[in-house]
């Protein structure tokens, strides 16, 4: 049985996206943000004590985007991944390593300044800027790619589409940052119409914004 350990609201949501698109049987440990020592095997599956991480017998797997290529794999029937050795299965790669490294990343600066500079305010203000800055041109590259493209990799979608969906979904929660245009807001739409996306967002306590519909639960557990 796989077990996926996982914050609601957070970057697991992907892979609880995958994993529900995948059809897979799994169960999920709830961690809560101040009291990750509390889940019972979370250490052990990412000694970074991180979300998301994933458990499958000897597998101990995290990184968003591993566990997104590996749940690839893992579910070959799924077609989730292109086939080995395609021009698509290339495209796959790129756009997820693109997603881990440049637009998951991105977000950081804007959302979660103090990792960079503390409290300091008069820091935080150059970080936004140059964070938005940033998460912008990412939009713009993907608009590019999907004015073209219906789907990042292939001719169906993958886990690729489903790690960019949340990312791009992440800006509702602010009213002055759009990533790119027409083309990646109708990609938004179409992963999120996929069923699985939609049941993930259900168990997520998410609107369809990616927004909890519940401030005060985590997990479906009110939050102490
Ligand atoms: N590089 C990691 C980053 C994972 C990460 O930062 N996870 C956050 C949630 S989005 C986390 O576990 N934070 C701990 C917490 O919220 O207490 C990945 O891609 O999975």
């Amino acid at each position: 049985m796989i077990t996926l350990f996982q914050i609601t609201g957070s970057s697991s949501f992907a892979v609880r996206a995958a994993l529900e698109c995948a059809g897979a049987e799994y169960e999920v440990v709830d961690v809560h943000p101040r009291r990750r020592d509390d889940a019972p095997g979370f250490a052990d599956a990412n000694p970074l004590k991180r979300v998301p991480a994933l458990r499958e017998g000897d597998v101990r797997i995290s990184e968003t985007g591993a566990i997104l290529l590996w749940l690839g794999d893992r579910f070959p029937d799924a077609h989730l991944a292109p086939a080995v050795g395609t021009p698509a299965r290339a495209d796959h790669y790129r756009w997820v390593t693109w997603c881990a490294n440049t637009l998951h990343v991105g977000w950081w600066p804007i959302m979660a300044p103090f990792f960079y500079i503390g409290d300091d305010p008069g820091a935080a203000a150059a970080l936004d800027a140059g964070g938005r800055r940033n998460i912008l041109r990412a939009g713009d590259h993907l608009e590019r790619w999907l004015a073209d493209h219906e789907w990042l990799a292939g001719d169906r979608p993958g886990v690729c589409d489903i790690y960019a969906y949340m990312l791009v979904g992440w800006s509702n929660y602010y009213d002055d940052i759009r990533l790119g245009g027409p083309a990646v807001a109708d990609h938004y739409r179409r992963v999120g119409a996929l069923p699985g996306v939609a049941r993930a967002r259900g168990l997520d306590d998410l609107d369809e914004r990616l927004i909890r519909v519940h401030p005060d639960l985590r997990g479906g557990r009110p939050v102490d």
